[in-house]
């Protein structure tokens, strides 16, 4: 196709190479941008360790996702959506670098404005960011100056050094010959960008070890002697587990406990600096640091926390043992001012959550978390101090990373997701689930058994039915629960003859309230329906 004799006559520097040298020019803006990103990321690491601008970036755009698409994005991806998003972002970056490249080398400084441009967008991105300390403002700026600089040194080595391949201005032509052979000037831009890449690698590299691992903090959170409880975690009731295959455990591991936030890199406080403030509507404000904290009597309990993005069915809930001191402890000190009726919790990277005042002060065991199954909490749930609130979504109660309370009212102020189509107020719903067998799963006909958890939180659950093919309920044996604030577990062996069923799952509580059975998605408040699964049975 290329050897059409009218046309293989090529010029040099001209149809030929040009496009070849558009090409390495846009490889160059390539390096150039990723360049940019990597040195935020390292300088960000002494001038704003909590704040690069890429994570801005990032944590703006996400801020910014409709609800539908952050769902959508959760589901699809699981919890690699973060890591999606981040190469997403990168590839953006190296595509919109390309483009620099180019424009770089069809004009002087052309692209090196795309670079500014770049750096602009980062310093506004941000100057938005909770997590704003005067560290962070210089460092977009001196990334896209790297960047820049970067990208006019390839595409000066670029034209200068393999003039063949250079199409721009002035048509440079004839020391390389006509686009084929490797002349001294071509390998040495290609060994100096390959030079630079390596660096940038290396580099980036480094950033991804030195932030992604949280080095110091991680060391400091393993060396955190966590006081025993004053009031310890009651015993877990015999037969709590019913030890079905393929059920999953009561107490979940922390390393398979879900993660939901808006984090895009983990917040990584220091937990000798941290401190708590409480603000607002009190008569006293007051401040703790940890080591106030971990003098406090603690309670040691057993509560189950589930995302209101949990789908009929969904794996978005989880039950662990919480050490931490009670909420309403802390407010005593504090003495809310009447009129006050939410307490906004608001964590190191800005996110807030709005929880009624009494939730966290009519008895139940809501607390101040810094232990989680027994450890210090993970980086991902929340070190050094969250809240667990029994019976309350986490979207409006959970706050990870915790660094204020707020005393104020839902009349004057709202939770981050409120305005984001979700409802001020998020009581856990009643739900139940089928965990055993896997739906679409072929069984052996005679006695099935089935199982799966039921909740109902701060209330308990009363009893767990089973319908096949829309028959009668059927009563499962329910387990004893570890406490109302807790999932129990439940199974149930049915006789089923060979063929294809569909079977249903309800939990009522302890009030005598059923489930509700109307189908209904996650926005605003919280999925309803029954979880229902097909089951094959063989002969
Ligand atoms: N700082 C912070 N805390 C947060 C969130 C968040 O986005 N940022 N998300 C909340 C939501 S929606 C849920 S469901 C729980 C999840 O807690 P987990 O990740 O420990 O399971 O954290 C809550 N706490
Ligand atoms: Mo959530």
């Amino acid at each position: 196709m290329a050897d059409d004799g009218a046309s293989s006559e090529v010029r040099p520097g001209n149809q030929g190479a040009a496009p070849r040298s558009r090409r390495w020019a846009a490889a160059s803006g390539v390096v150039a941008a990723v360049g940019a990103v990597v040195a935020g990321e390292l300088l960000a690491g002494p001038l704003s360790p909590s704040l690069s601008p890429l994570t801005a970036v990032g944590g703006v755009m996400i801020d910014a996702l409709p609800p539908g698409v952050k769902e959508w994005a959760v589901s699809l991806f699981g919890t690699a959506d973060k890591a999606v998003f981040v190469v997403g972002m990168l590839l953006v970056i190296a595509a919109v670098g390309a483009l620099a490249g180019i424009l770089e080398h069809r004009r002087k400084f052309a692209g090196v404005a795309v670079m500014a441009l770049f750096g602009l967008v980062g310093l506004a991105a941000v100057l938005t960011r909770a997590q704003l300390t005067p560290g962070a403002v210089p460092v977009p700026l001196l990334a896209a100056l790297a960047g820049g600089l970067l990208l006019r040194f390839l595409v000066r080595r670029l034209q200068e050094e393999a003039p063949a391949y250079a199409g721009g201005a002035g048509g440079a032509g004839g020391a390389g010959g006509a686009g084929g052979a490797r002349t001294p000037g071509r390998r040495t831009f290609l060994q100096v960008l390959a030079a630079t890449a390596g660096v940038t690698a290396v580099g980036g590299i480094v950033a991804a070890v030195w932030r992604g691992t949280a080095a110091g903090i991680s060391t400091a959170r393993e060396k955190l002697q966590l006081p025993p409880a004053a009031s310890g975690a009651p015993a877990i009731p015999a037969g709590a587990e019913v030890g079905l295959g393929g059920m999953q455990p009561l107490v979940t591991p922390n390393r398979d406990f879900y993660r939901i936030d808006t984090a895009l890199i983990v917040p990584v406080i220091d937990p000798v600096t941290w401190t708590l403030r409480v603000t607002g509507m009190v008569d006293q404000e007051i401040q703790l640091n940890l080591a106030d904290l971990l003098t406090k009597p603690l309670i040691e309990r057993h509560v189950t926390i589930a995302c209101v993005s949990n789908e009929v069915g969904g794996d978005l809930i989880g039950n662990a043992r919480w050490l931490g001191w009670p909420v309403r402890e802390l407010l005593a000190l504090a003495r809310p001012q009447s009129g006050a009726d939410m307490v906004l919790t608001r964590s190191s990277d800005g996110w807030t959550a709005g929880t009624p005042l009494e939730a966290l002060t009519d008895g139940r065991d809501a607390m101040l978390a810094v232990g989680m199954n027994g450890e210090p909490l993970p980086l991902e749930h929340g070190f050094p101090v969250r809240m667990i609130v029994p019976g309350l979504y986490g979207y409006v109660s959970a706050t990870k990373w915790l660094t204020e309370l707020r005393l104020t009212r839902f009349a004057d102020e709202e939770g981050y997701w409120t305005p984001r189509g979700w409802s001020e107020r998020g009581p856990i719903r009643t739900a139940s689930r089928i965990d055993v067998p896997r739906t679409g799963r072929r069984v052996s006909a005679g006695t099935v058994m089935f199982g799966g958890v039921a909740w109902a939180q701060h209330t308990g659950v009363g009893k767990v039915e089973l319908r096949v093919n829309r028959g009668p309920w059927q009563a499962a044996d329910l387990a004893p629960g570890i406490s109302r604030d807790t999932w129990y577990q439940w199974q149930l062996g049915i006789e089923l003859a060979p063929g294809q069923y569909e079977v249903q799952v309800r939990a009522t509580d302890l009030n005598s309230q059923p489930q509700a059975e109307e189908r209904r998605s996650v926005a605003p408040d919280g999925a309803t329906g029954f979880h229902t699964i097909r089951v094959d049975v063989n002969p």
